[in-house]
């Protein structure tokens, strides 16, 4: 595929798409909220205080309670007269309470607008209107990183009460077809996302096989239960000292002939890890030996714990096994999605990112190389996609909404994650909301 014709395509697809984007006023509460993201990005020392005010919000036993943590992590020598007042306002115990509310609202509208329900059966009104919309969902139990088995024997049958719920569900919904066929055949109505460091009390990533033993019969009872219910399962990736351990448990349990047949199985490539296309190799190696009924689904994403990833190799004197540039990320994504492609209908693709150049990129690759549009998936996250999720809807692609449910406490390293991407100044959809035109940002990186 020539490069300028490819490009010329991206930037039609693009443009496209951006017009396919719901109109919000300027005035709209989720441009606001866009726009303080973006301003946050640009100070460091509000952003820090932000996350540790989020951070502690759960806990706190009173509005001025979150008041007066919000006032003592704020930086003091900040030249903004913004800052000074809140400060000063703080100085009482009626203003830490006024302040302690505001704050305490707006944690929760990030939950609110992040978070699709507290429990399954809360989700079922919103999951049905996404689907009958067009709109397919992966519902993900929040809830990471437990720390006893009690707790993971508590994720797993919350797992398997998901499974059931969205079973049920889904059999009284409407046929899609786009929804749920593609080249590859049947793409089962429920999906669910599962994170492994939830299905173990292990707290510590650094031995695999322990890792797996322990992981094993949870995660085992979960795949027979979706295999009988025709539920997929996708298994999420998470920070990288955990990635060996997941992959172990994970492909020794489907190599075994009980999961031939079944459930249909989802799996996560990260960009930003610098050696992400070994890791496809191994993946699709995998995939020739074992010969599973369905094809495996990749999930390819750029990597939600990046500031992770560089801190714990700085701190251990590791190398670095993300891309420092956001950039080469970017480069590592599209050379991901061309193979990815290639390799279609025997992997399915799912392309999860909010980024409208890597988005279209997938899709004016696909149609260069004569894969059908329906043959490539688009993912994006509740409340950080929506936008997309509109734009792909009303131009005839499949999108998936990753959909988390649980409450404030299980879901803040979730969010913290969200605020992380929200607020980084190299986010794409940062970019937009601080006004960057459309032409900038569809560069080829
Ligand atoms: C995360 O939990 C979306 O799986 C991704 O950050």
């Amino acid at each position: 595929v020539a490069p300028s014709q490819l490009q010329a395509e991206i930037e039609r697809i693009a443009v496209s798409l951006s017009g396919a984007h719901p109109k919000r006023s300027a005035f709209s509460t989720r441009r606001l909220e866009d726009a303080a993201m973006a301003f946050v990005g640009q100070r460091p020392e509000i952003q820090a205080a932000l996350f540790r005010v989020v951070d502690v919000a759960p806990v706190c036993r009173s509005h001025a309670d979150v008041g007066a943590h919000l006032v003592a992590l704020l930086p003091y020598d900040d030249a903004s007269r913004l800052l000074d007042q809140v400060v000063q306002i703080g100085r009482g115990q009626l203003g830490r309470n006024v302040l302690g509310r505001v704050a305490s609202l707006i944690v929760r509208r990030m939950a609110r607008r992040f978070i699709i329900a507290e429990r399954p059966d809360l989700a079922t009104r919103a999951l049905s209107g996404l689907w009958h919309g067009g709109v397919a969902h992966s519902l993900d139990l929040l809830g990471e990183m437990t720390v006893m088995s009690a707790e993971a024997d508590r994720y797993a049958v919350r797992c398997l009460g998901a499974i059931e719920t969205l079973s049920r569900l889904v059999r009284t919904w409407q046929p899609q077809a786009l929804l749920e066929r593609d080249s590859a055949g049947i793409i089962p109505r429920a999906n669910l996302s599962v994170k492994v460091s939830a299905l173990t009390g292990l707290q510590r990533a650094e031995a695999p096989t322990r890792i797996a033993e322990d992981v094993r019969p949870r995660l085992q009872r979960l795949l027979r239960a979706a295999r009988e219910r025709d539920v997929h399962v996708h298994i999420d990736m998470e920070s990288l000292d955990w990635r060996e351990g997941i992959l172990r448990v994970v492909l020794d349990l489907l190599s075994e002939t009980e999961f031939r047949s079944g459930p249909s199985i989802g799996l996560v490539l990260q960009a930003y890890l610098t050696d992400s296309s070994d890791q496809l190799d191994q993946l699709l190696k995998w995939q020739d030996v074992v010969a599973r009924r369905q094809p495996l689904t990749i999930r390819l994403v750029k990597g939600a714990y990046w500031d992770h990833e560089v801190i714990d190799a700085q701190l251990n004197g590791w190398t670095v096994p993300v891309w420092n540039e956001k950039r080469a990320t970017d480069r590592q994504f599209e050379l991901l999605t061309r193979r990815l492609i290639d390799a279609s209908p025997m992997i399915r693709l799912a392309i999860g990112s909010h980024n409208l150049r890597s988005v279209a990129h997938a899709l004016a690759y696909a149609r260069a190389v004569g894969v059908k549009a329906s043959d490539v998936e688009f993912q994006v996250l509740r409340g950080l996609g929506d936008d997309l999720q509109a734009a792909l809807q009303h131009s005839g692609l499949r999108v998936r909404t990753y959909c988390p449910i649980g409450d404030l406490i299980a879901g803040m390293a979730y969010l913290v994650r969200r605020l992380l991407e929200n607020s980084s100044n190299d986010s794409f959809l940062v970019k937009r909301a601080q006004g960057t035109d459309l032409r900038e940002l569809l560069v080829s990186p």
